[in-house]
């Protein structure tokens, strides 16, 4: 069982609610107070009894106070295992005390650098070092220490000690441990950030993007250039060992050097051939797929995937969800469709296909991933001017047994299964999105554009004869019932959308109207 708090660590920058706290633990749990100079100087100056960190560490703070808490006497008291009776009695031979609770907030480093004028002297020397160091030592033994970084956290220590005999709960102690690091991950990066800005101030600057970046994603290749020729890029890797499967894990088989627009197809081809069970064959350009099939055989989804919209294809990135067999590689290189692509990724290629697919062309990229398993994982990041957007994947939201049928006609079986592939090809669509498929092929896309009908007129167009006796999805619901009206236009039979517009009813009167059967799925995917 933990001791109660004895003994507490005082050593802040900002000193905002530092003396009000530190009487608390004093009067009232008779917690011993030890203090850096300026803080021990905060306390004093505020009547409470606080001993200065050197009677601790029997050494003076030296250096301009560069070194105060660097010493084995703090460290030991932090680190100790209090439940090893080796490390207990380490501690008693050497007369080392044991540190409860430390209290620590960093030199101000954002805020100085974030100055008019700031020189380089000022930035270096309030680069914290011991502060650090004693958070994480406290934050590592959690089990034993509390470690407080922000003021918010006083009122809840002070909660438990009341309610749990001056301790504090395993669970507070973990907390306190989870933001301590946080803190300290921020505070690196911030660091880091400044001294990546000093030296590459000029857009023209050539030198590398850094090999590490927050939060612990890793340079995995540097590329030649970013979007445009003109910007800098790498591409980096958050991906812990075991590796699985990704485009940031794929091995490269053959081919020219990956571009960074190669990637984020790559990626976006990948996680729709990998919603599917059955073999299925993505073909994407600029980042939106242009066809996409599913089918009992790998070779004739390919082949569907591209006769959605060949003229789209050229120069296309593909993504299969199953191992290339030769018969797929044959009709990808069938010379009679002189076909010309970018990248392949699959999770693997037959010995032979990817024989046959390594002579065909020099500069063809193929990827492989292994076996493919879930989804993409981890939160998605978007970097916006001055922040950071922040979001949980799109994944696992639909549950088809939950959607809806809205329509006098309910659809047929086919157009069911059509309408479900449909769905999932959507999500993956900038939006405006809108997809027409015929069974499990996507005939026509209408992606990117700022007005839904317009993307059902591109759609529709795309599609060509096509359209006539196809099933339509949109990412989003239907404002007015424009869109269901340009689709009947075409012959579409059936949709699947979000539902959830205050128009709702006048677009499924229109689907009555035209004989459409619709279905409700509940869900929004938009992509933006
Ligand atoms: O210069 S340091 O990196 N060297 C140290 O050993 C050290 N120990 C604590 N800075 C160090 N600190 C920092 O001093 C703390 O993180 C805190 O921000 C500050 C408190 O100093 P004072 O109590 O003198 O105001």
């Amino acid at each position: 069982m933990l001791r109660p708090i004895r003994r507490a660590l005082l050593s802040v920058s900002d000193k905002t609610g530092l003396v009000d706290f530190a009487r608390e633990l004093s009067t009232k749990y008779g917690v011993e107070l030890i203090a850096t100079g300026g803080t021990r100087k905060a306390l004093a100056d505020a009547g409470l009894p606080v001993k200065d960190i050197s009677e601790l560490t029997k050494f003076p703070e030296i250096l301009d106070g560069r070194v105060k808490t660097l010493h084995p006497a703090i460290y030991a008291g932090l680190l100790a295992k209090r439940d090893k009776s080796e490390h207990m009695q380490t501690l008693a031979e050497h007369a080392l005390p044991e540190i409860d609770l430390v209290v620590c907030n960093l030199y101000p480093f954002e805020k100085t650098v974030a100055k008019e004028g700031v020189t380089e002297a000022e930035a270096i020397e309030n680069i914290d070092i011991g502060g650090p160091c004693m958070v994480r030592a406290a934050a590592k033994n959690f089990a034993s220490v509390a470690i407080a970084t922000v003021p918010a956290q006083f009122a809840d220590i002070l909660t438990e000690l009341a309610t749990q005999n001056g301790q504090t709960t395993r669970d507070l102690r973990f907390k306190l441990a989870s933001a301590a690091f946080s803190l300290i991950a921020a505070y690196d990066h911030a660091i880091a950030t400044y001294f990546l800005h000093q030296q590459s101030k000029s857009p023209n600057d050539k030198t590398p993007l850094p090999v590490h970046l927050h939060p612990g994603f890793k340079n995995i290749q540097p590329l030649r250039y970013g979007e445009n020729p003109h910007q800098q890029a790498a591409f980096y890797s958050d991906v812990p060992e075991p590796a699985r499967p990704c485009v940031a894990t794929a091995e490269q088989l053959h081919g020219k050097e990956l571009s960074y627009n190669n990637i984020l197809d790559l990626d976006s081809a990948l996680n729709l051939a990998r919603e599917f069970a059955a073999p299925a064959c993505v073909v994407v350009k600029h980042n939106n797929p242009c066809g996409a099939a599913t089918s009992g055989k790998l070779a004739d989804a390919f082949l569907k995937a591209w006769d959605g919209d060949p003229l789209s294809a050229f120069g296309g990135i593909i993504a299969f969800n199953q191992t290339v067999d030769v018969d797929t590689a044959a009709a990808i290189m069938d010379p009679k469709a002189k076909r010309f692509v970018e990248c392949v990724i699959a999770p693997d290629y037959e010995p032979h296909a990817l024989e046959a697919l390594k002579k065909w062309k020099e500069n063809v990229r193929f990827l492989k991933t292994g076996p493919l398993s879930g989804g993409p994982q981890g939160l998605d990041y978007r970097r916006v001017d001055g922040g950071l957007l922040v979001q949980t994947r799109d994944t696992g939201a639909d549950k088809p047994d939950a959607w809806k049928c809205v329509t006098d006609r309910k659809p047929t079986e086919d157009e069911w299964h059509a309408l479900h592939f449909a769905w999932f090809v959507c999500k993956h669509v900038k939006s405006n999105a809108i997809v027409l498929a015929k069974g499990a092929q996507v005939v026509g896309v209408g992606a990117g554009q700022m007005s839904r009908v317009v993307s059902v007129e591109i759609a529709v167009k795309k599609a060509g004869e096509h359209a006539k006796g196809s099933v339509l999805a949109s990412d989003a619901f239907f404002p007015f019932p424009d869109n269901v009206h340009a689709a009947a236009a075409a012959g579409v039979t059936a949709v699947i959308q979000p539902g959830g517009s205050v128009k709702d009813a006048d677009s499924i009167a229109a689907c009555n109207q035209h004989g459409i059967t619709m279905l409700f799925t509940g869900v929004r995917h938009f992509r933006h």
